[in-house]
């Protein structure tokens, strides 16, 4: 690879993508493509620390390979993949899984709220899921993580295990940097705005999916919960409903918090609403186009999966080598 620096990042398959993962990740992973090497995963491995139905996994990870590259990414210029498809991430994860605390996997706040949200199925992935991701960064010597803000803890974790590697081992991990964006880190619920927006939430109008049609977008910003002020006015902490339209308003528009308040001085609630539930549909509109035409082509996503695999494995595979040969495992002849 070239001297250009490496960046890793990857979704879950978890549910369809929603306006959060969309402006909180992947919005800030298509400028990216010119300047660095990138890979982006579709973590499939992740997805199945939550019971999943088979079939429409299978369906979602497709799916989300094609909004990758509806919402802007080269399958030429990136490296796109699925986790499962490259098996160096499940080798990887068992060694740091030798090499990361219970103590400090107990302290992450996904587990503590997945676990809480599934009492019925705490299982040991789920508590684990940090050290996966951990091996699927450090695998190729990522130097930058491009996440939302929920993933902060989980980037700390990584540079800890990393660190404690080379240690002992010497200089075999980058130490990756997380980076999150200013605006649009943390979308919140368009229901409960305390609480983030999450593909796999139950009610749907608390989020917005990449794939929802112009009416039900328009439909659930109206009922997206404000307060009685009836002035738009960004105060996170007063007015969190108005402020996390005006964040979305702002991420997809560019426009400062005070150039939005001035746009909508002695306008309704009701105007604010509407001026961004058009502003995502036009912006949804040609990914969604895109996405369906790219869906039909199921010959050209296995190829780009195939191609993707292939990369991903040239790219790992030295790094995976130099571990299992510091730790004193026996190279196979
Ligand atoms: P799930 O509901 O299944 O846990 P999720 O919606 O939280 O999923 P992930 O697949 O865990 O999504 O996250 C993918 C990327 O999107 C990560 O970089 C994450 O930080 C980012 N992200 C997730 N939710 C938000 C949000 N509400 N605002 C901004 N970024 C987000
Ligand atoms: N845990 C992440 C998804 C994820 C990821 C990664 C993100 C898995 N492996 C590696 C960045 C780099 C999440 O968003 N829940």
């Amino acid at each position: 690879m070239s001297q250009k620096k490496i960046i890793f990042s990857g979704v879950q398959p978890s549910g369809n993508l929603t306006l959060g993962n969309y402006l909180g990740a992947i919005l800030n992973w298509i400028p990216l493509q010119e300047e660095y090497n990138c890979i982006y995963s579709i973590v499939d491995l992740h997805a199945l620390t939550v019971r999943q139905v088979p079939a429409e996994l299978r369906k979602k990870t497709r799916s989300l390979l094609a909004l990758y590259i509806a919402c802007g990414l080269d399958p030429e210029k990136n490296v796109l993949f699925v986790q499962s498809h490259n098996s160096a991430h499940a080798e990887l994860a068992w060694i740091l899984n030798c090499f990361t605390y219970t103590g400090e996997l107990s302290r992450m706040t996904q587990f503590k709220e997945k676990a809480q949200k599934h009492a019925d199925n705490i299982n040991a992935g789920l508590f684990t899921y940090p050290v996966l991701m951990a091996a699927d960064i450090l695998l190729y010597q990522a130097d930058l993580v491009p996440v939302g803000e929920d993933q902060k803890q989980h980037l700390e974790i990584t540079r800890d295990i990393a660190q404690r590697f080379n240690n002992i081992y010497g200089d075999v991990f980058t130490i990756p940097e997380p980076y999150i964006p200013k605006v649009g880190a943390r979308i919140m619920s368009l229901q409960n705005p305390e609480k983030k927006m999450s593909k796999s939430d139950e009610n749907p109008n608390s989020y917005i999916s990449l794939l929802d049609k112009p009416d039900v977008i328009m439909s659930k910003f109206r009922r997206a919960v404000t307060d009685s002020e009836a002035i738009v006015r960004y105060d996170e902490e007063n007015k969190p409903g108005i402020s996390n339209l005006m964040s979305i308003y702002s991420s997809i528009t560019g426009k400062s918090y005070g150039d939005i308040e001035k746009e909508f001085e002695g306008l309704g609630y009701g105007d604010f609403k509407t001026a961004v539930g058009q502003t995502v549909a036009e912006t949804l509109r040609p990914i969604q186009e895109k996405h369906d035409q790219l869906m039909s082509d199921k010959a050209y996503l296995d190829n780009i999966m195939k191609d993707g695999a292939q990369r991903a494995e040239g790219l790992s595979y030295r790094t995976l080598r130099k571990v299992y040969k510091k730790l004193g495992l026996v190279p196979r002849s």
